[in-house]
């Protein structure tokens, strides 16, 4: 874990929602080793954290990240590469299991898009590009870009994409199913937030089990899928929430969730 203070992000907290802005403006925020170490040093903690209910990912200065960083990889050879399996741990990222947000303003390009696609909901800016531009720089995706970007555009939009590193703008992208909603610049932090708060404001086990399942479906195959959702849902009837959140509904009153 890194104890000093970490100085490629920026970390605010406001009630139970954590925002991490991605700040290495000189390089565009590529996402390098120590930017991955600082935010799982700062998330991972706050996922076992019950006062937290939503993390949001964000860029800084215009740009979400430009990939991972290229001068870091330039000069590897591939057994340094497989010897250290190189950015395995974003999959540590991806396993977190508050609720993550991505509020992309300008580039999300190789990495960058990759860790869009490792959140759960992704709004952006309409002024928003995306895009796997491995393969101009010799390379090809390796931070799952391969495998979410075709589950979530199918093959082939990820095909075209992937096999000729061209950008796609917001509208597009949203139209694709790559993100969830496209908003005006000005007004991207404002709905992150709303997202975000309500979010967090919902009973914690239901959230964390509903978007577990949903991610089960690009996992397995249906039967088994609804299997998983069937038990989830079951289970959540050990807890209060789900008997505040009922009897609410039934006596006409808003919820008191207490994430118990
Ligand atoms: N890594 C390192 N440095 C970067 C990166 C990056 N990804 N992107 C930009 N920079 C640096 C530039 O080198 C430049 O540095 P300097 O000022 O010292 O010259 C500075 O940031 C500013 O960049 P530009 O002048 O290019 O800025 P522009 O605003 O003109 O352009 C772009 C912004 C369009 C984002 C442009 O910088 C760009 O195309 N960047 C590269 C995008 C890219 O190719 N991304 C893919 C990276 S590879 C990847 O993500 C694959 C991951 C696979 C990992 C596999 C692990 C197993």
């Amino acid at each position: 874990m890194n104890e000093r203070k970490p100085h490629h992000i920026v970390v605010e907290r406001d009630g139970a929602v954590v925002t991490v802005h991605l700040h290495r403006p000189a390089v565009r925020n590529a996402l390098s080793s120590a930017l991955l170490d600082e935010l799982l040093g700062a998330l991972a903690p706050l996922d076992e954290d019950p006062a937290v209910g939503c993390f949001v990912v964000t860029g800084s200065d215009g740009v979400f990240a430009a990939g991972a960083d290229i001068a870091e990889m330039a000069d590897r050879s591939a057994p340094e590469m497989a010897q250290e399996d190189y950015f395995a741990r974003w999959e540590e990222f991806a396993a977190l299991r508050t609720p993550k947000i991505a509020a992309v303003d300008g580039y999300a390009l190789g990495g960058g898009c990759e860790l869009a696609m490792m959140c759960d909901i992704v709004v952006a800016s309409d002024r928003a590009v995306f895009g796997q531009p491995e393969v101009l720089l010799g390379v090809m995706p390796g931070i799952g870009g391969t495998q979410r970007l075709t589950r979530l555009v199918g093959r082939a939009k990820a095909m075209d994409l992937i096999l000729t590193g061209r950008r796609m703008n917001a509208e597009a992208a949203e139209r694709a199913g790559l993100v969830s909603r496209v908003v005006p610049t000005a007004e991207l932090a404002g709905e992150v937030a709303e997202i975000a708060a309500t979010v967090a404001g919902l009973g914690r086990a239901a959230v964390r089990a509903a978007r577990e399942a949903v991610d089960q479906s690009l996992e397995v195959g249906l039967s088994h899928g609804l299997r998983f959702e069937r038990r989830s849902f079951h289970a959540l009837f050990a807890t209060e929430d789900q008997k505040e959140g009922m009897r609410a509904f039934l006596q006409k009153r808003p919820p008191t969730f207490t994430g118990r």
